[in-house]
């Protein structure tokens, strides 16, 4: 690992938003840069800022001998890493980061990392919102959006940090201030060979914490326990099932914090968020704010008034007498099962996507329980079907236009209609958002087709 990055070659591989953050940060620093993508340059999304980055570009593959001349790899999170390039970089102990691992290495300050299956960016959002709102000069994103290594030379105090599996999988000395782990349900086992894989990497985050350091445990889930036990650093609950004498509790409708001696109320009824998941949400964001001293007045003038991200149980507006919601984001079988548990029956529930072939039991109950029909969508449609077979009411569609007009026919005054696919959307879409988005626009355009149900 080199001390400076003057004159090494450094080889980045995925040319998206990590990739190219990474590249500007090297180059800024003097380093050889290449970057390498197994998309050919007609798929990548705006080339042109790419060529101006001034970098060797290494596209449509990842060309072994470039490689061989590399001081360092540093990989984007969505490259897996047993690919046989990088299989063949740590036989030869070429060392291989992560682009969170070379950000940390750079940055000063109290930093909050935040990890999960769900609530991830509910969380990271509201932590930031909350330094901001006490007057604090913070990063706000990771996962979220924004590359850790953008926050490098930025003079920020504070980071609030979403982290995913995948970054954790390749940091090394990487260590928060404080360490928040949310949940751990299935997900990703399209990329992890199984459940104790995925968890490991998400255990990850505590690592390298050492006495003095802060671990935000949700106590009420057993594989955030297993995944903390070894930990060094000093452990702060939360739970909304048991009343805690040191921690936060969620109690009838109020959150209790009690710390020290001290004890402070907050009235859930006052949130904007909806949900027993966004009130866990809620207690995990307010614990390390509290704990650096953050008055709780502005700490919980701040959440309250939180209304939510977009593409997360959003709601797009009514139509025929039923409510539609936008929950894009919810791209895993735990999420969904959550955001049906917020609605009434009937729902017209649009999933399926990218498959990530995890178990998908545990939703056949809610299903059956309040899901009137299902629309089906995208690659995983045909395993769906299967497992939901006899719960529901199942039809499919070839895409988001389809789903939408079908779902309208299918809904009925008092119910919902909730896209919330259970899976990635990789086999249609770029990401979530732009999945969102084409629901809201087609949503939308229904609207504006007027009040006539068939189209005609
Ligand atoms: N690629 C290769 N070789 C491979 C695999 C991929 O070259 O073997 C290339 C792809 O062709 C593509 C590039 O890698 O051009 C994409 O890299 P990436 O998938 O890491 O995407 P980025 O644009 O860098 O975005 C990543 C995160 N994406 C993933 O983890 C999949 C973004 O999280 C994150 O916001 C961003 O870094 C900034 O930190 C998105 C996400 O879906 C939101 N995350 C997953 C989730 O939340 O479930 C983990
Ligand atoms: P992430 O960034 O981890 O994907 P988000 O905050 O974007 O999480 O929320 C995504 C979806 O996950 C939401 O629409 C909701 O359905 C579900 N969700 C959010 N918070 C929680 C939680 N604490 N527990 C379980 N599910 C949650």
């Amino acid at each position: 690992m080199p001390k400076t990055y003057r004159d090494k070659h450094i080889v980045i591989i995925g040319a998206g938003s990590t990739g190219r953050s990474l590249a500007r940060f090297f180059r800024a620093r003097g380093a050889r840069v290449a970057l390498s993508d197994n998309r050919p340059a007609e798929q990548l999304p705006n080339l042109d800022e790419l060529q101006a980055l001034r970098v060797t570009l290494d596209l449509g593959g990842h060309t072994p001998a470039l490689f061989a001349a590399a001081d360092l790899v540093v990989i984007s999170p969505g490259v897996p890493l047993d690919i046989p390039v990088l299989q063949t970089c740590r036989r030869q102990g070429l060392p291989v980061l992560g682009e969170v691992e070379i950000a940390w290495r750079e940055l000063a300050g109290t930093m909050i990392a935040i990890t999960g299956t769900n609530g991830k960016s509910t969380v990271t959002t509201l932590v930031g919102e909350i330094l901001k709102a006490w007057g604090k000069k913070a990063f706000v994103g990771g996962n979220l959006g924004t590359p850790l290594v953008d926050a490098v030379g930025k003079g920020y105090d504070w980071y609030a940090v979403e982290l995913s599996s995948f970054q954790l999988e390749t940091i090394e000395a990487f260590r928060p201030n404080y360490a928040v782990l949310l949940n751990v349900t299935e997900d990703h086992l399209d990329r992890y060979p199984d459940m104790a894989s995925y968890l490991a990497a998400k255990a990850r985050i505590f690592e390298n914490l050492l006495d003095g350091d802060v671990a935000i445990l949700n106590l009420d889930d057993p594989l955030v326990l297993q995944a903390a036990t070894s930990t060094r650093a000093s452990k702060v609950y939360y739970s909304s099932q048991t009343v805690l004498d040191a921690g936060m509790s969620l109690v009838d409708d109020r959150i209790l914090w009690r710390w020290q001696d001290s004890e402070v109320i907050f009235p859930v009824t006052e949130l904007r968020l909806r949900g027993r998941h966004n009130q866990e949400n809620v207690m995990a964001a307010l614990i390390p704010l509290l704990l650096e001293g953050c008055p709780a007045e502005v700490a919980w003038g701040t959440v309250k008034n939180f209304t939510g991200l977009p593409h997360r149980m959003e709601l797009l507006g009514e139509r025929h007498g039923a409510c539609w919601y936008n929950d894009s984001k919810g791209t895993n079988i735990g999420s969904v099962v959550k955001s049906l548990a917020g609605l009434d029956k009937p729902v017209v529930l649009i999933a399926g996507g990218k498959d990530k072939h995890g178990d998908l039991s545990s939703l056949v109950v809610p299903i059956g329980e309040k899901v009137a029909h299902l629309v089906l969508i995208g690659a995983a449609a045909e395993r769906m079907a299967k497992v939901f077979a006899g719960q529901t009411d199942i039809h499919r569609a070839d895409n988001m236009r389809d789903a939408v007009q079908l779902a309208d026919r299918l809904s009925c005054p008092g119910g919902s209609v909730l896209l919330s696919p259970g899976c990635s959307s990789f086999d249609m879409y770029r990401n979530y958002e732009e999945r969102g988005a084409d629901f809201a626009a087609e949503f939308s355009a229904l609207k504006q087709s007027g009040n006539c149900r068939n189209g005609n």
